[in-house]
């Protein structure tokens, strides 16, 4: 396969700083050498690869904006870039990377108290421990108040009871971080460790996200003593650490699609149909022009919003227009790209089918393409639209 080129219309590097260049240059090369040459054969078997999760740690891809623990305490804007290389090698290795640091080191960092800071924070940051974050059930996917998995009173612990659907990691985990209403009917966050006795279940036969790993986390009267609940009440705690895991999507989204458009330039210039490279005519010029303006526009906002997040002064709505814009862009590039590639889009020899399938997961999880729809209309109008 012909080495990435990546597309950087608007000469973005030079917003970067020496440190956020190595580190995205750094990312590159371990996905090119390491994820590249296997992501077909693990797509194709649906096998999540195990083996490069001490590569993403000695990356400091795991938790990369904590400071301290052993967390390598990047900006913003290196936290993006980082999510970027990784997806544009495949979004379930992406999908792997947020859940350990935005969705279970993020919470841990953000609502745990020391003692789960030292005991989870360093060992997450070196891959040696591995989380994955329970908010969906089978009944509640996009309105994850109406959660039915209960955490029951109990003296010095509670008795966790429900389960958990469609949980990236949850097979592979060594600790969960559950959401779960209490006996006042609050929502509340608890560090749920494996020995604790959870069971999961894998969720087999996807089209989509085939190289990570899909399970539901079920809990029937599992124990969790009460210094393992996070200091946070309310939906608010699931969705803060959504907010940051939403944030690197954006980011990721676009490598995808950055990849998806190298593939769709160098196709059509060495595709010859009419005697003439398909590149040559003015229709599939037109597609590419697309591409290249859509993806630059995903920069600019990803760059800007970087900067509010370093700011401290973005707001979930500020999120939400990047998610949603970034991911449907995505995988409308994905597609023109499959278009470009003719029948050969349809094989695994080349990567815009894999990007594709991938992406419409992407799409769907951490709020739907219409729930930031919703999100951004209630921001405007200042009217909810949910119901
Ligand atoms: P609502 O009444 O609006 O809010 C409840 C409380 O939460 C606060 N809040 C936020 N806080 C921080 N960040 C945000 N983004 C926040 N959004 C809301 C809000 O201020 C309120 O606080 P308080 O103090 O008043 O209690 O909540 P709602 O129940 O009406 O829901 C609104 C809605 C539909 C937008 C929300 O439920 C939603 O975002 N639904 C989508 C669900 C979702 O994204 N699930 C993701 C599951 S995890 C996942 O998909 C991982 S995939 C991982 C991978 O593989 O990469
Ligand atoms: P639903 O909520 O049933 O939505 C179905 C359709 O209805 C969508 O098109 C939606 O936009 C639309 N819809 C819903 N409500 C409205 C409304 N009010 N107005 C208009 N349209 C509406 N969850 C976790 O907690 N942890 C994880 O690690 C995790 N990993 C995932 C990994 C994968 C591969 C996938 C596919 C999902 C994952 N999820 C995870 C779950 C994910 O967050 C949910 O799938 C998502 O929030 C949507 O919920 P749902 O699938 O139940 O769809």
């Amino acid at each position: 396969m012909k080495p990435f080129q990546a597309v950087d219309f608007y000469n973005l590097d030079q917003q970067l700083s020496s440190e956020e260049k190595m580190i995205r240059d750094s990312v590159r090369s371990f996905i090119s050498k390491e994820l590249i040459p296997i992501i077909e054969s693990c797509h194709r078997d649906g096998r999540f690869p195990k083996e490069l999760i001490k590569g993403f740690a000695e990356l400091g891809a795991l938790g990369p904006t904590i400071q301290g623990y052993g967390c390598a305490g990047l900006s913003q804007t290196a936290y993006g870039l980082i999510m970027q290389e990784i997806e544009r090698g495949d979004s379930g290795l992406r999908s792997f990377v947020s859940v350990q640091g935005a969705l279970c080191m993020y919470p841990i960092y953000k609502f745990g108290t020391d003692e789960h800071k030292n005991k989870f924070l360093p060992e997450m940051a070196q891959g040696k421990l591995i989380g994955c974050f329970g908010l969906t059930e089978p009944d509640y996917g996009s309105n994850p108040s109406g959660m039915i998995t209960r955490a029951k009173d109990n003296g010095d612990h509670y008795i966790l009871n429900g389960s958990k659907m469609w949980i990236t990691n949850g097979c592979i985990s060594d600790l969960a971080i559950v959401w779960a209403k209490n006996d006042e009917g609050k929502v509340i966050g608890l560090i749920v460790e494996k020995d604790f006795g959870y069971k999961t279940k894998e969720i087999k036969n996807k089209f989509s996200l085939r190289a990570s790993v899909t399970s539901e986390l079920i809990f029937e009267d599992v124990k969790v003593p009460k210094k393992n609940q996070l200091n946070v009440l309310g939906l608010k705690g699931p969705f803060a650490c959504l907010n940051q895991a939403r944030y690197g999507i954006a980011w990721g989204a676009t490598g995808s699609a950055m990849a998806c458009y190298d593939e769709a330039v160098s196709y059509s210039k060495t595709r010859i149909q009419f005697d003439k490279p398909i590149a040559s005519f003015q229709l599939v010029q037109a597609k590419l022009v697309m591409m290249l303006s859509e993806i630059t526009r995903a920069q600019l906002v990803n760059l800007q919003l970087a900067r509010l997040m370093d700011a401290g002064t973005a707001e979930p709505y500020h999120i939400s227009l990047a998610k949603m814009n970034n991911v449907s862009m995505a995988l409308k590039i994905a597609r023109t790209t499959r278009d470009i590639l003719g029948a050969s889009g349809i094989t695994d020899e080349y990567q815009c089918g894999r990007h594709m399938a991938n992406l419409e997961s992407v799409n769907t999880y951490e709020g739907t393409e219409d729930i930031h729809r919703l999100i951004l209309g209630q921001h405007i109008t200042g009217i909810p639209a949910y119901s």
